[in-house]
């Protein structure tokens, strides 16, 4: 297959490039990024002389661009990464969001269909599902309420895909994933950087009172799922993945701390994230029935493999919170930052 895949220099889709090449079974794997403060071609070193790959610095919001890479490469599929992934920071300036996220994927759509493309695999979120109380999972009958400036971009993307489905028939499929973690995610999620603070024996920023529940899952296994429902999915089909891995934010931060031999005094209770999910949880028994998917690494192992991964690439999380993220930190938990509520009492 000729697969062009959007955001192959961010954490996910660098992952995934890796895995398709590692997989060996493509002809070509194209890789569309603009490069944002979250790309890094420093994730793709180990791959950028294999004849299968090119990388090509560029927007998906760039129509002509996509037009032409769509047709000169031949393309067979699209996997659709790109986007702006942080909640914090559509808080802070939400227009990039729908930018990037909605008419991004609404360029990719048309021309992709234009193109005559055979697969169009949409990386939604289980955040388009809005927040969920004490019990329960989220399936893929479960009504779309998102509620933050970037869940509300992924779900209207997320609606687009369902839209060029039904209306022209176009075949798009959608996965919906919980929270990944592994290597390569940038610093300013929850797990890189208390791994990273932690290490440079800084604060531990936890938002509210820590008990907000995320569900892990290793990003691996969502490349994996992801490649599934590429290859195996049903046209127009949405799929929930997840890790059958729910866990408190506190409860992670120990961990983390725990595994790295530092004292859980770090840990410093900020200012709650506006409008921030109380919990997600995961119901992915459609995917693992449809399609034989399963998670294969268990938290306990792909935790101490992702320490591991920062412990080692230490310069790689250096160079990025030397650079143009630092700015970014300063403001977010600098001195009058909005985070910087001081200790919970
Ligand atoms: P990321 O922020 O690490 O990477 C995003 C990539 O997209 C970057 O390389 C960036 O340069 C690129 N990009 C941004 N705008 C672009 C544009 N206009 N044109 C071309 N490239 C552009 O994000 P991630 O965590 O790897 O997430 C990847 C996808 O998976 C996103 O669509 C996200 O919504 C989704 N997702 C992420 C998670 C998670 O836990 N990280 C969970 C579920 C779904
Ligand atoms: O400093 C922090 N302190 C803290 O308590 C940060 C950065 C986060 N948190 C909390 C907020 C969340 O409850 O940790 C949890 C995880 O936060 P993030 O890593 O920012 O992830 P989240 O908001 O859950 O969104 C992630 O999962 C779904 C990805 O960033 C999205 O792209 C994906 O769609």
């Amino acid at each position: 297959m000729r697969i062009l895949v959007t955001g192959g220099a961010g954490f996910i889709g660098s992952n995934y490039v890796h895995q398709l090449l590692a997989d060996g079974d493509d002809e070509r794997v194209v890789n569309l990024d603009l490069l944002t403060y979250a790309g890094n071609l420093a994730n793709l070193e180990a791959v950028a002389d294999d004849g299968r790959y090119r990388f090509v610095r560029g927007d998906i919001r760039d129509r002509e661009l996509v037009r032409g890479l769509l047709t000169d490469e031949r393309i067979d599929a699209v996997v659709h990464f790109a986007a702006e992934s942080h909640v914090d920071r559509s808080v802070e300036g939400p227009e990039v969001f729908v930018s990037t996220n909605v008419l991004g994927t609404e360029i990719l759509l048309e021309e992709a269909r234009g193109a005559g493309v055979g697969r169009f695999v949409m990386v939604s979120t289980d955040e388009v599902y809005g927040s969920l109380g004490e019990t329960g999972l989220f399936t893929e009958q479960t009504p779309l309420a998102p509620n933050s400036p970037y869940a509300a971009s992924k779900a209207a993307a997320d609606l687009l895909c369902r839209a060029f489905h039904h209306t022209f028939d176009f075949p798009v499929l959608v996965t919906r994933c919980s929270n990944n973690y592994g290597p390569y995610q940038f610093p300013e999620k929850l797990i890189p950087l208390m791994i990273a603070n932690a290490l440079e024996d800084k604060p531990l920023p936890v938002y509210g009172d820590g008990l907000n529940v995320r569900d892990w899952l290793y990003v691996g296994d969502h490349c994996r799922a992801v490649d599934r429902v590429l290859r195996a999915g049903r046209p127009g089909g949405i799929y929930n993945v997840g890790g059958c891995n729910e866990m408190k934010n506190l409860e992670l931060v120990e961990i983390i701390v725990d595994r790295l031999g530092k004292s859980r005094d770090l840990i410093t209770f900020v200012e709650d994230r506006p409008g921030h999910d109380r919990r997600y949880a995961i119901d992915a028994e459609l995917i693992m029935s449809e399609l034989d998917w399963a998670p294969t690494v268990d938290f306990a192992s792909g935790i101490d493999h992702t320490v591991q991964w920062y412990l080692d690439n230490r310069a790689w999380w250096e160079t990025i919170r030397s650079g143009a993220y630092r700015d970014y930190y300063d403001q977010m938990y600098g001195d009058g930052g909005r985070h910087d509520a001081g200790p919970a009492t």
